[in-house]
């Protein structure tokens, strides 16, 4: 990846009200200059950082300069702010590029700010997930972790391998000076390898709250499936009445349930039809429940059958059963389900909470650590970590019979990859994987 140019992007979407263009690189002042003119020069040092009003072409537009290293990407960088819209983002953009700058890469100026030593690699994957954060949590989680701290913890772990491997080398050093093995050090590893292990432990969650999971309302017609999928979503999307078969086709809603995004998809309900077009949609129900992370799996309590009701009921680890209706059969016994279970009424809105109380401890489980951690590591950083766990592991049991030498190179790898997770060890491909995943602008 070039660093010595300039680069320039639009920074933000096309379509809103004002477009947001970023040039970064040794010339951004200069490729500023020939395409924006107002009265002010904004590379005078008293215009820095200040929003001045001028002209790219025709068109009204803000400039602002910020030299580095003390700006986002630690280059030099501009930013010229135009009307909305596709054309007028083109007519700068295009100007820009005549002045000489370069179309940015995705993710080429967070990219930069890595490389110039403004971020670690965490907090450039934080940038991504803050800006794809699909609830207020997973906005939050991303929020600390590109304040550092992930990288703290990070940091830390890479320190005290560090300090580790010295400790072994002492031992190689001085041989004769019959250095054994000191269990101070058997401490160590073990808390190094205890606090990998927490780390680790917080990817299921980091991966549900980056990517949201799948929830599908699944059961027999007329169970009030649409009923409790209009009451969670806030919203009257599904189509609901009293003929059997009402849906007929998946319909889903992007909602946030116990601080996770959801996508919450209605289906039609499972039963025998003669009707071809009912017979599509429960072949549809059938493949979203088969995918579906979690199912909430809708029975209708005031059924004169009941265990004809929970027939054809398939429970995975990730089932709630709701008895919806309850205001129809409050008191009525129920019979005992394979997954946890809970009464509600989507008409009246009763029993939610415990429903949701339910999915929190399906996904959260129970105890103290049961909410949404202070970090948690994503895909990349978890596989990192396990190669790191693994070296610990083998490390601890080469100090402990003396075997220091061994000891070193397997705390060395343990080393070698969590300096990959934050970057200190970075080759080029590892990068643009990362960034590649970024938008352009950012
Ligand atoms: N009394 C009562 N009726 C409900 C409740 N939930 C749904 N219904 C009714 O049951 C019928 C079927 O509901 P619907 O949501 O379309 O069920 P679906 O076929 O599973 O999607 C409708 O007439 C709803 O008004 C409930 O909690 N209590
Ligand atoms: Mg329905």
């Amino acid at each position: 990846m070039n660093t010595a140019d300039t680069i320039a992007a639009p920074a933000s979407a096309v379509g809103g009200a004002v477009t947001v263009i970023r040039i970064s690189g040794p010339e951004a002042l200069k490729v500023l200059k020939k395409v924006w003119c107002g009265r002010s020069d904004p590379g005078a040092e008293n215009n820095h950082r200040k929003m001045l009003l001028g002209r790219v072409g025709f068109d009204h537009a803000l400039a602002v300069f910020m030299p580095g290293p003390r700006s986002y990407t630690g280059d030099d960088v501009g930013e010229i702010h135009c009307h909305g819209g596709a054309a007028a983002a083109a007519n700068a953009m295009n100007a820009l590029l005549g002045a000489g700058a370069r179309m940015a890469e995705p993710g080429e100026f967070t990219c930069r700010a890595f490389l110039n030593g403004k971020l670690d690699l965490t907090q450039a994957e934080a940038v991504a997930d803050l800006i794809s954060a699909g609830s207020d949590a997973a906005f939050k989680l991303a929020g600390r972790q590109l304040a550092g701290a992930l990288s703290t913890k990070l940091n830390a772990l890479y320190d005290g391998i560090s300090g580790l491997i010295s400790e072994c080398e002492a031992r190689l050093d001085f041989p004769d000076e019959e250095l054994d093995f000191d269990p101070a050090d058997g401490a160590k590893i073990e808390a190094l390898r205890k606090e990998t292990r927490g780390l680790l432990d917080s990817a299921r969650t980091g991966a549900l709250l980056r990517d949201g999971i799948d929830v599908v309302l699944a059961g027999k017609t007329n169970a009030g499936k649409s009923s409790l999928f209009n009451l969670l979503s806030g919203q009257d999307r599904a189509i609901v009445t009293p003929i059997p078969g009402t849906t007929r086709d998946t319909v889903t809603s992007h909602i946030v349930l116990c601080d996770l995004p959801v996508t919450l998809t209605d289906t039609a309900g499972l039963r025998e039809s003669p009707d071809p077009v009912e017979q599509l949609g429960v072949a549809r129900s059938r493949r979203a429940i088969a995918a579906a992370k979690a199912v909430f799996w809708v029975l209708d309590s005031s059924a004169p059958d009941l265990t004809e009701e929970t027939s054809g009921m398939e429970v995975t680890p990730f089932t709630i059963a709701v008895w919806n209706k309850s205001d129809l059969a409050p008191d009525r016994a129920l019979p005992p389900l394979p997954c946890p279970a809970v009464r509600i009424s989507a008409t009246e809105n009763l029993g939610v909470d415990e429903l949701l109380g339910l999915f929190a401890k399906l996904i959260y489980g129970e105890g103290e650590n049961a909410r949404v951690p202070e970090v948690a590591v994503n895909a990349r950083t978890a596989a990192l970590l396990t190669e790191s766990a693994e070296g610990l592991e083998q490390a601890s049991a080469r100090f402990a019979s003396g075997e220091f030498e061994l000891a070193a190179s397997d705390l060395r790898r343990a080393l070698h990859a969590v300096g990959k997770i934050i970057g200190k060890t970075a080759d080029p491909d590892v990068l643009e994987e990362i960034f590649r995943s970024f938008c352009i602008g950012k």
